[in-house]
Protein backbone atom coordinates (compact mmCIF):
# COMPACT_ATOMS: atom_id res chain seq x y z
CA UNK A 1 0.00 0.00 0.00
CA UNK A 2 1.59 3.39 -1.24
CA UNK A 3 1.45 5.70 2.11
CA UNK A 4 3.34 8.14 -0.22
CA UNK A 5 0.84 9.76 -2.90
CA UNK A 6 -1.91 11.10 -0.39
CA UNK A 7 -4.06 14.25 -0.37
CA UNK A 8 -6.25 16.27 1.41
CA UNK A 9 -9.85 15.92 0.37
CA UNK A 10 -12.51 17.20 2.68
CA UNK A 11 -13.23 18.66 6.25
CA UNK A 12 -16.67 17.88 7.47
CA UNK A 13 -18.31 20.34 10.71
CA UNK A 14 -21.10 18.01 10.72
CA UNK A 15 -21.66 14.01 10.35
CA UNK A 16 -24.94 14.80 8.16
CA UNK A 17 -22.75 16.10 5.97
CA UNK A 18 -20.46 13.64 5.13
CA UNK A 19 -20.98 11.72 2.02
CA UNK A 20 -20.93 7.82 2.03
CA UNK A 21 -17.60 6.07 2.00
CA UNK A 22 -15.74 5.99 -1.47
CA UNK A 23 -12.88 3.67 0.04
CA UNK A 24 -12.08 1.99 3.29
CA UNK A 25 -11.42 4.16 5.80
CA UNK A 26 -8.85 4.11 8.70
CA UNK A 27 -10.01 6.46 11.77
CA UNK A 28 -7.77 7.50 14.00
CA UNK A 29 -9.21 8.80 17.31
CA UNK A 30 -8.07 9.96 20.28
CA UNK A 31 -8.18 12.63 23.20
CA UNK A 32 -7.42 16.24 22.32
CA UNK A 33 -3.65 16.76 22.14
CA UNK A 34 -2.55 12.95 22.50
CA UNK A 35 -1.24 12.98 18.82
CA UNK A 36 -3.51 11.86 15.98
CA UNK A 37 -2.49 14.46 13.66
CA UNK A 38 1.16 14.13 13.84
CA UNK A 39 0.72 10.43 13.61
CA UNK A 40 -1.42 10.89 10.08
CA UNK A 41 1.17 13.23 9.24
CA UNK A 42 4.28 10.56 10.27
CA UNK A 43 2.41 7.73 8.49
CA UNK A 44 2.56 9.98 5.10
CA UNK A 45 5.83 11.07 5.75
CA UNK A 46 4.40 14.44 5.02
CA UNK A 47 5.41 17.79 7.69
CA UNK A 48 1.86 19.60 7.52
CA UNK A 49 -0.57 17.35 5.64
CA UNK A 50 -2.76 17.10 9.25
CA UNK A 51 -2.58 20.49 11.37
CA UNK A 52 -0.68 19.65 14.79
CA UNK A 53 -0.62 22.27 17.39
CA UNK A 54 0.75 22.20 20.72
CA UNK A 55 -2.52 23.89 22.07
CA UNK A 56 -5.53 21.13 22.15
CA UNK A 57 -8.51 21.09 20.50
CA UNK A 58 -6.78 21.88 17.19
CA UNK A 59 -8.81 19.63 15.06
CA UNK A 60 -12.11 20.78 15.38
CA UNK A 61 -13.57 18.95 11.95
CA UNK A 62 -13.66 15.99 10.73
CA UNK A 63 -10.86 15.43 8.31
CA UNK A 64 -10.61 13.08 5.27
CA UNK A 65 -6.80 12.17 3.29
CA UNK A 66 -7.26 10.40 0.43
CA UNK A 67 -4.87 7.44 -0.66
CA UNK A 68 -5.48 5.17 -3.66
CA UNK A 69 -6.26 2.22 -1.67
CA UNK A 70 -8.19 4.35 1.60
CA UNK A 71 -9.10 7.15 3.16
CA UNK A 72 -7.50 8.06 6.39
CA UNK A 73 -10.00 10.10 8.72
CA UNK A 74 -8.82 12.26 11.28
CA UNK A 75 -11.25 12.65 14.40
CA UNK A 76 -11.49 15.83 16.61
CA UNK A 77 -10.37 14.73 20.16
CA UNK A 78 -12.24 14.39 22.66
CA UNK A 79 -11.87 15.48 26.85
CA UNK A 80 -10.92 18.68 26.36
CA UNK A 81 -11.99 20.50 29.41
CA UNK A 82 -11.63 24.19 28.22
CA UNK A 83 -13.93 23.64 25.44
CA UNK A 84 -17.59 25.70 26.09
CA UNK A 85 -20.67 22.83 27.00
CA UNK A 86 -22.34 23.73 23.18
CA UNK A 87 -18.94 23.03 21.55
CA UNK A 88 -18.56 19.26 23.07
CA UNK A 89 -22.13 18.94 21.85
CA UNK A 90 -20.77 19.53 18.48
CA UNK A 91 -18.38 17.01 19.12
CA UNK A 92 -20.39 14.70 20.32
CA UNK A 93 -23.03 15.20 17.44
CA UNK A 94 -20.48 15.08 14.97
CA UNK A 95 -18.29 12.32 16.39
CA UNK A 96 -20.94 10.15 17.26
CA UNK A 97 -23.10 10.87 14.46
CA UNK A 98 -20.09 9.61 11.98
CA UNK A 99 -19.03 6.27 13.75
CA UNK A 100 -22.78 5.22 13.87
CA UNK A 101 -23.27 5.62 10.34
CA UNK A 102 -23.36 2.53 8.17
CA UNK A 103 -19.81 3.48 6.74
CA UNK A 104 -17.14 1.23 5.20
CA UNK A 105 -14.75 1.93 8.50
CA UNK A 106 -12.09 -1.17 7.94
CA UNK A 107 -9.72 0.27 11.01
CA UNK A 108 -10.10 2.28 14.01
CA UNK A 109 -6.63 3.25 15.28
CA UNK A 110 -7.48 4.15 18.77
CA UNK A 111 -4.49 6.41 20.36
CA UNK A 112 -3.54 6.56 23.73
CA UNK A 113 -0.41 8.66 25.34
CA UNK A 114 2.39 5.78 26.71
CA UNK A 115 3.38 7.41 29.52
CA UNK A 116 0.06 7.66 31.47
CA UNK A 117 -2.85 5.12 32.16
CA UNK A 118 -5.69 5.42 30.09
CA UNK A 119 -8.18 8.19 31.28
CA UNK A 120 -11.82 7.36 31.81
CA UNK A 121 -12.62 9.08 28.30
CA UNK A 122 -10.36 7.00 26.21
CA UNK A 123 -11.96 3.71 28.57
CA UNK A 124 -15.17 4.89 27.36
CA UNK A 125 -14.14 5.32 23.64
CA UNK A 126 -12.11 1.78 23.84
CA UNK A 127 -15.40 0.32 25.49
CA UNK A 128 -17.64 1.26 22.89
CA UNK A 129 -15.31 0.67 19.81
CA UNK A 130 -15.11 -2.93 21.65
CA UNK A 131 -18.60 -3.41 22.15
CA UNK A 132 -19.53 -2.57 18.88
CA UNK A 133 -17.42 -4.59 17.21
CA UNK A 134 -15.00 -2.32 15.22
CA UNK A 135 -11.92 -3.26 13.99
CA UNK A 136 -9.23 -1.54 16.27
CA UNK A 137 -5.68 -0.97 17.57
CA UNK A 138 -4.57 0.96 20.08
CA UNK A 139 -1.31 2.94 19.21
CA UNK A 140 0.54 4.08 21.87
CA UNK A 141 1.82 7.22 21.04
CA UNK A 142 4.61 9.64 22.36
CA UNK A 143 7.28 6.56 23.08
CA UNK A 144 10.22 9.10 22.64
CA UNK A 145 9.70 11.10 25.90
CA UNK A 146 10.09 7.72 27.92
CA UNK A 147 13.43 6.27 28.92
CA UNK A 148 14.20 2.68 27.57
CA UNK A 149 13.64 1.44 30.82
CA UNK A 150 10.45 3.31 31.54
CA UNK A 151 9.29 1.61 27.75
CA UNK A 152 9.00 -1.81 28.96
CA UNK A 153 7.11 -0.81 32.36
CA UNK A 154 4.49 1.29 30.82
CA UNK A 155 3.91 -1.50 28.27
CA UNK A 156 3.80 -4.57 30.81
CA UNK A 157 1.81 -1.87 33.14
CA UNK A 158 -0.92 -1.11 29.66
CA UNK A 159 -1.25 -4.93 29.06
CA UNK A 160 -3.12 -4.77 32.68
CA UNK A 161 -4.70 -1.27 32.27
CA UNK A 162 -6.61 -2.70 29.12
CA UNK A 163 -7.08 -6.28 30.61
CA UNK A 164 -10.83 -6.12 29.70
CA UNK A 165 -10.58 -5.84 26.14
CA UNK A 166 -8.11 -9.06 25.41
CA UNK A 167 -7.33 -9.61 21.85
CA UNK A 168 -6.41 -5.93 21.13
CA UNK A 169 -3.04 -4.82 19.74
CA UNK A 170 -0.82 -2.76 20.95
CA UNK A 171 1.36 -0.53 18.93
CA UNK A 172 4.04 1.49 21.06
CA UNK A 173 4.71 4.38 18.64
CA UNK A 174 6.37 7.53 18.29
CA UNK A 175 5.49 10.07 15.66
CA UNK A 176 9.00 12.28 16.62
CA UNK A 177 11.64 9.38 16.02
CA UNK A 178 9.41 6.99 13.76
CA UNK A 179 9.14 4.03 16.11
CA UNK A 180 6.21 1.42 15.21
CA UNK A 181 5.30 3.48 12.28
CA UNK A 182 6.14 0.65 9.62
CA UNK A 183 4.02 -1.95 11.57
CA UNK A 184 1.06 0.54 12.31
CA UNK A 185 1.40 0.94 8.22
CA UNK A 186 1.44 -2.50 7.97
CA UNK A 187 -1.76 -2.82 10.30
CA UNK A 188 -3.35 -0.40 8.29
CA UNK A 189 -2.63 -2.05 4.59
CA UNK A 190 -3.59 -5.27 6.04
CA UNK A 191 -7.30 -3.94 7.24
CA UNK A 192 -7.76 -2.04 3.24
CA UNK A 193 -7.19 -5.38 2.22
CA UNK A 194 -3.82 -3.76 0.52
CA UNK A 195 -0.83 -5.44 2.30
CA UNK A 196 2.48 -5.77 -0.40
CA UNK A 197 -0.12 -4.67 -3.11
CA UNK A 198 2.95 -2.24 -4.37
CA UNK A 199 5.33 -4.83 -3.51
CA UNK A 200 3.89 -7.61 -5.62
CA UNK A 201 6.17 -9.01 -8.65
CA UNK A 202 5.25 -7.58 -12.02
CA UNK A 203 3.16 -10.68 -14.18
CA UNK A 204 5.76 -12.69 -16.10
CA UNK A 205 4.90 -12.96 -19.59
CA UNK A 206 5.29 -16.47 -21.15
N1 LIG B 1 7.46 13.88 21.74
C1 LIG B 1 6.39 13.63 21.00
N2 LIG B 1 5.48 14.61 20.78
C2 LIG B 1 4.38 14.32 20.03
C3 LIG B 1 4.17 13.02 19.46
N3 LIG B 1 3.01 13.05 18.78
C4 LIG B 1 2.51 14.30 18.91
N4 LIG B 1 3.32 15.07 19.66
C5 LIG B 1 3.11 16.49 20.04
O1 LIG B 1 1.86 16.59 20.71
C6 LIG B 1 1.18 17.81 20.39
C7 LIG B 1 -0.22 17.52 19.86
O2 LIG B 1 -0.14 16.85 18.61
P1 LIG B 1 -1.34 16.80 17.57
O3 LIG B 1 -0.92 15.83 16.52
O4 LIG B 1 -1.76 18.16 17.15
O5 LIG B 1 -2.49 16.14 18.48
P2 LIG B 1 -4.02 15.86 18.10
O6 LIG B 1 -4.38 14.60 18.80
O7 LIG B 1 -4.22 15.89 16.63
O8 LIG B 1 -4.74 17.09 18.81
P3 LIG B 1 -6.21 17.71 18.52
O9 LIG B 1 -6.32 17.94 17.05
O10 LIG B 1 -6.21 18.95 19.33
O11 LIG B 1 -7.20 16.71 19.02
C8 LIG B 1 2.10 18.55 19.40
O12 LIG B 1 2.89 19.46 20.11
C9 LIG B 1 2.96 17.42 18.83
O13 LIG B 1 4.21 17.86 18.36
C10 LIG B 1 5.18 12.01 19.71
O14 LIG B 1 5.10 10.84 19.28
N5 LIG B 1 6.25 12.38 20.48
MG1 LIG C 1 -5.46 17.00 15.47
Amino acid sequence: MNFQIAEFKAAYGKSTQIPPSEKPEIVFSGKSNVGKSSLINKLLNRKSMARVSAKPGKTATINFFSLKEADLVDLPGYGYAQVSQAEKQRWAELVEGYLAQERNIALVVQICDMRHPPTENDLTMIDYLYNSGFNFIIALTKMDKLKKTQQQKRLEELKDELSDYPGVSLFPCSSNDGTGIEEIRQAIAAAAGALNSDKLPPPISR
